[in-house]
């Protein structure tokens, strides 16, 4: 797992076990998007926080997100969202569109609420890519996820 995070015991420095999580699935590409909310929802289980705190909410595609991602940033007992989706390059500039629409409206919602909110959206050139970052050689970029929205809980003023 990416970050240096944990403390010796494993678990975060803080007491996640009051905090709340919400974790929006993009259905594009799920085979792949389901590994990446394995690997976030595990990561957060592993540090800390428990089963019942931990809301999944899907949404069509990644475009899709950064609003769901508001929604759930905008409710009172929710700490942190991480947001999983796979954009995979075609032949049209619709990737390049849907990437920079994705990762600005997630640091917009960031900067606008005042919560973490992960961006767990793999933007791969091929299918082979998302798959080694989805568990696979390159590790599990839904887990570096749940360990970065805990690890900015953990700054939080
Ligand atoms: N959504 C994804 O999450 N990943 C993709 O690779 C992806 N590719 C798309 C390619 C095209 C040509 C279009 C029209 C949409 C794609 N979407 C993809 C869906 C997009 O995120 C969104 O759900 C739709 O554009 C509807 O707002």
């Amino acid at each position: 797992m990416a970050g240096v995070l944990k403390s010796s015991t494993g678990k975060s420095k803080i007491n996640l076990s009051n905090k709340k999580f919400a974790i929006i699935v993009a259905e594009w590409n799920e085979e792949i998007t389901g590994a990446l909310y394995e690997g976030a929802f595990n990561g957060l289980i592993s540090l800390g926080v428990k089963k019942i705190n931990v809301i999944k909410k899907n949404v069509p595609g990644s475009f899709e997100l950064p609003l769901a991602a508001k929604w759930m940033a905008d409710k009172k007992d929710i700490d942190a969202v991480i947001c999983i989706g796979c954009v995979i390059q075609g032949d049209t500039p619709h990737f390049d569109y849907i990437c920079q629409a994705v990762a600005q409206g997630i640091m917009d919602v960031n900067l606008s609420s005042g919560k973490p909110v992960a961006f767990g959206v793999l933007t791969v050139l091929t299918k082979k890519q998302a798959l080694e970052r989805a568990g696979g050689k390159l590790g599990n970029k839904g887990e570096e996820a749940a360990v970065t929205v805990v690890k900015m809980l953990e700054i939080k003023p």
